[in-house]
């Protein structure tokens, strides 16, 4: 085996993960594993998701030792650099890439990593391979997209690697390498429905301050509409799934290119139900029609915040109205939103707060999620307040969650005013029900006094 690659999630060590039960394949390092094997190399998969870490390090030891790469994101920071110094002790060459080492090349040098792929990784894996057994620091430098220590000890960082130009002509995720029906089945099991996933286009231009453009900045690149429906054929064929999930960025960004692959899903009689995530200005009557007719059953939103102020200051480039609009229109098409919520961004005050809660109420998504505004190494926002950034943990074990912002309001402030929009949404729901008892509404009405009395108490308070 030339290359073994594996990622750092583990869905049975991860408690949170394990509530949720929503696995879905590294579609990253699938996507390596078939171009790579394509063009000849031995390359397998450790797919971590259903494994143990114990499982990764005996395959380790066992040997005989090689190269392994890893896939490393914000959340399995910890787990990639246990991984990578595992694999360094047992005298494996090391190599990580994905959304997060980019903007850590020093770190996870120094965690054990001998190569750090900046991008996508096909093509630089594909040159590198050849060249790493031969430890030539000149050889290594002529790779595009990686950095690595040269002998001296500075970190060397290699021209940019070009994107791929054609992504239609990319072999589909390596998904027979992974023990795919089993996130089918585990699906199933606790949602009634097997999902599978798919992308359709990589990279999104839009330019929110808080997302990461790392791997592909913000370029973007489409598959053929007929390139799609025919991996979702082979798909629905191969593993009889109930729906899928399209796990692009902004599934409906490009309006002519989806009206082709609605036609061609139609052409071929192809309807499974699926979700999906849209930006509210790219949902508009036809579109929405459309995607009700393809089979789309729920739209996930990233609406952010009720307050315009928040939403300019974030450069979102959406207006509360149009995500308004947008959740309007879906249900009006039958299909489910899910809107995805932000706390704590930077400028964000009582009446933003206010605001948001008053839109969620007046939007009434069938599903929210909402997060405290986390500084993603790379991004603007995660400039903007580096000089009030302090880690709460050291690095390997931490992640870029694990932040306080100084001058913003503390994590207890945040809670409350999730508390506070939960019991306004659940008093605005029971409200609309013809049976509504009394003593629901007092104890919601009270919580909700209590909630906002405490919201404004700890509004006066900022991090240190
Ligand atoms: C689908 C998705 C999810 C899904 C499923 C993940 C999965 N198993 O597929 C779910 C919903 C679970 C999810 C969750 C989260 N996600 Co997410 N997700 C995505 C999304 C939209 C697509 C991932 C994908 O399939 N990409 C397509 C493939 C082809 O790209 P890729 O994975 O980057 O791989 C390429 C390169 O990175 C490189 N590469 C990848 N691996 C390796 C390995 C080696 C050895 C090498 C050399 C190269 C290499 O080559 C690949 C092919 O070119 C990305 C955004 C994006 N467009 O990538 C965000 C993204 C990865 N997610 C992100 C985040 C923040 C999260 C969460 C933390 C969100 C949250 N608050 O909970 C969680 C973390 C979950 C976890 N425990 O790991 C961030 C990560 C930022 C960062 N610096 O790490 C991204 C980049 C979104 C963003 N723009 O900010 N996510
Ligand atoms: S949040 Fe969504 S729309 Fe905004 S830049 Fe990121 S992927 Fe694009």
């Amino acid at each position: 085996m030339e290359l073994l690659l594996t990622h750092g999630y583990f869905l049975y060590e991860d408690p949170k993960e394990l509530q949720v039960m929503k696995p879905y394949p590294p579609l990253g390092i699938l996507y390596i594993c078939a171009h790579l094997r394509n063009k000849g190399f031995h390359v397998e998969v450790f797919d971590s998701t259903f494994s143990s870490r114990r499982q990764l390090f005996e395959l380790i030891k066992q040997g005989p030792p090689s190269v392994l790469g890893v896939y490393a994101n914000l959340m399995t920071r910890s787990n990639v650099v246990e991984i990578l110094r595992y694999a360094k002790d047992a005298g494996w060459q090391t190599i990580v890439g994905g959304p997060e080492p980019g903007a850590y090349i020093e770190e996870y040098l120094d965690a054990g990593a001998d190569i750090v792929v900046i991008g996508e990784g096909e093509i630089t894996l594909e040159e590198l391979l050849p060249v790493l057994g031969a430890h030539s620091p000149d050889a290594l430098e002529r790779v595009a997209g990686i950095a690595f220590r040269s002998r001296e000890g500075d970190i060397v960082q290699t021209t940019p690697r070009d994107q791929i130009r054609d992504i239609t002509r990319q072999p589909w995720p390596a998904r027979e390498s992974i023990d795919m029906d089993r996130y089918v089945s585990v699906w199933r099991e606790h949602h009634g429905m097997g999902s599978v996933s798919l992308i359709t286009s990589r990279g999104c231009p839009y330019h929110c301050r808080w997302c990461s453009h790392q791997v592909f900045g913000k370029t973007h690149r489409r598959r053929t509409p007929e390139s799609v429906a025919d991996e979702l054929a082979w798909l629905n064929e191969r593993y009889r799934p109930d729906m899928a999930w399209m796990a692009d960025d902004v599934f409906t960004i490009h309006h002519g290119w989806l009206f082709q692959y609605a036609s061609e899903l139609k052409r071929r009689g192809l309807k499974l139900p699926f979700e999906c995530i849209s930006r509210a200005d790219r949902l508009n009557p036809q579109v929405v029609r459309t995607l009700a007719e393809m089979g789309c059953f729920r739209v996930w939103i990233g609406s952010e915040s009720g307050s315009q102020r928040m939403l300019d200051s974030m450069e979102r480039g959406v207006t509360v109205e149009q995500v308004q609009s947008a959740v309007g229109l879906c249900r009006s098409n039958g299909i489910q939103t899910g809107m995805f919520l932000m706390w704590g961004y930077e400028g964000e005050e009582l009446e933003d707060i206010e605001a948001t809660i008053q839109h969620v109420k007046d939007t009434d998504p069938d599903i929210f999620f909402t997060t405290v505004a986390y500084p993603i190494k790379g991004t603007p926002y995660s400039s903007q307040v580096a000089d009030r950034l302090e880690s709460l943990k050291s690095w390997s074990v931490g992640s870029d969650r694990d932040v306080r912002i100084r001058g913003r309001h503390s994590r207890g402030f945040y809670a409350l005013a999730d508390q506070l929009l939960r019991s306004e949404v659940e008093l605005e729901r029971t409200r609309r029900k013809t049976d509504i008892e009394a003593a629901v509404v007092r104890e919601l009405q009270n919580r909700i006094t209590a909630s906002r009395t405490g919201l404004h108490a700890a509004s006066l308070e900022v991090e240190a």
